[in-house]
């Protein structure tokens, strides 16, 4: 039975564990947060997915998954660690290099080592392969084997899609992709492509960034179709029966710690100046500005205004907060003095206070909706209009039924 080493117990690193764990591989997952050890070695996944902790216990009681700080010899490693974006928008490739030099003394003749982290074209070659082989001596694609195997699974639907989702790896050399195909084929149904080291590592890169130059084209049509009192959501709606076209929706920004941040990976290391890709992440990233603008015209004439905010999340019906576009609003809010109560009831780790629903609406004079949770789905409007001191709804992502809220006595306001 092989051994496989996974450095990196978050979002991708423990479900991919406990996959190859159920699939016949003796698994180590190491982290160097204590915290995760421990909550993992208690039996409780620290990461809040759908069927990971059914999946998590089963290779845990079998014997197949142990959790540790350190790393054990084993014939595979895989780096699933964070690959942050620093201040300058390059990408921050520290956990990358520090996962590299604690496998380093480790790896031996035959071992395969795969990259799974999104990072820049060239990281697995000339990070990860290099500080191996100046450690051991060994060549990378002949004494041992190299390979980047991105992941595309949707927050949410992470196991479902760990499965189901056709994959690319990409070796060093031939043996390597084949040798990380049949890694991964012990778990996924769907077809697994190989191909070269950079060229895995821009597709992952490449499918992100198609995402968000939709988004920025998306948000910029709504701005025009405002100049031209169009309603954006209805314009896209038809434009998207053509057989062809596909818009993405516009919305108060692009959140999270993927399509935000990929973009400028492909712009790191090249030469191009004035870029599409670049174009797009400013028009992303200035719309939690705009909408920031339009939110106190509403209340301009109101004194002392207290604002709502329904959902902080990136996205709806996820908890993580990270890179949040409503973060942007809030510390635009608290900037200028305003008064903000949030309520979102499947957020985590946010460090402001979150309210419940009557707490946040009372006497409150606008409701600014960031992300349409599930949940909201169930709220009473009746309640909301009887709580709030001015019936001001800002739905930023054409959530609600602007009727039903006409009816009700709200001022209706979208993008
Ligand atoms: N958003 C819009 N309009 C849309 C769709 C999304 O404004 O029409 C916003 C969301 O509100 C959110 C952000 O974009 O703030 C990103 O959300 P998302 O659902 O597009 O993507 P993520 O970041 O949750 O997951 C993406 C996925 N990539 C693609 O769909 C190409 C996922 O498959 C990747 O595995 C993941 O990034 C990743 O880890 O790279």
């Amino acid at each position: 039975m092989k051994k496989v080493c996974i450095l990196g117990m978050g979002y991708i690193g423990l479900p991919t564990a406990c996959m190859l764990a159920n699939s016949g591989y003796e698994v180590i997952g190491v982290d160097v947060d204590n915290d995760i050890i421990n909550k993992l070695n208690n039996g409780k996944p620290h990461i809040e997915e759908p069927d990971l902790e059914d999946i998590f216990l089963k290779a845990i009681d079998a014997g197949k998954l142990k959790i540790s700080g350190n790393i054990e010899k084993s014939d595979i490693y895989i780096i699933t660690v964070p690959t942050p974006l620093n201040k300058n928008n390059k990408a921050d490739l520290s956990y990358v290099i520090s996962a590299s030099e604690m496998i380093k003394d480790y790896v031996n003749v035959g071992n395969l080592v795969i990259l799974e982290s999104t990072s820049p074209p060239g990281t697995t070659r000339n990070l990860v392969g290099n500080i191996i082989s100046k450690r051991t001596g060994l060549v990378a694609g002949k004494d041992f084997y190299l390979a980047f195997c991105p992941e595309r699974v949707l927050p949410g639907k992470i196991i479902f899609e760990l499965v189901n989702n056709k994959r690319v790896v990409g070796g060093i050399n031939e043996k390597s992709s084949e040798l990380a195909k049949e890694v991964y084929s012990s778990f996924v149904k769907a077809d697994i492509y190989t191909t070269t080291l950079e060229t895995s590592e821009f597709v992952k890169l490449a499918e992100n960034t198609y995402r968000d130059v939709n988004i920025a084209l998306a948000n910029e049509f709504s701005e025009i179709c405002n100049e031209y009192n169009i309603n954006v959501w209805e314009m896209i709606k038809f434009a998207n029966m053509h057989p062809r076209v596909n818009i993405l929706n516009p919305g108060p920004g692009v959140g999270g710690h993927c399509i935000a941040i990929d973009p400028w990976f492909i712009l790191e290391n090249i030469n191009k100046k004035d870029t599409l890709i670049e174009k797009c992440r400013k028009i992303n990233n200035s719309r939690p500005f705009i909408i920031s603008e339009r939110m106190f015209d509403i209340i301009k004439d109101i004194k002392n205004p207290k604002v709502t905010i329904f959902g902080i999340t990136y996205k709806e019906n996820v908890g993580d907060i990270r890179e949040s576009p409503a973060l942007v609003i809030i510390n635009e809010l608290n900037k200028k003095g305003t008064d903000v109560f949030v309520y979102d009831p499947i957020a985590i780790n946010y460090k402001g206070k979150i309210y419940d629903i009557d707490e946040a609406l009372a006497g409150s004079d606008l409701l600014l909706l960031f992300v349409g949770h599930d949940k909201f789905k169930e709220i009473n409007l009746n309640k909301v209009a009887s709580l709030m001191r001015n019936k001001n709804i800002f739905d930023t992502r054409n959530f609600f039924d602007k009727k039903l809220l006409k009816d009700f006595g709200f001022n209706y306001f979208g993008i």
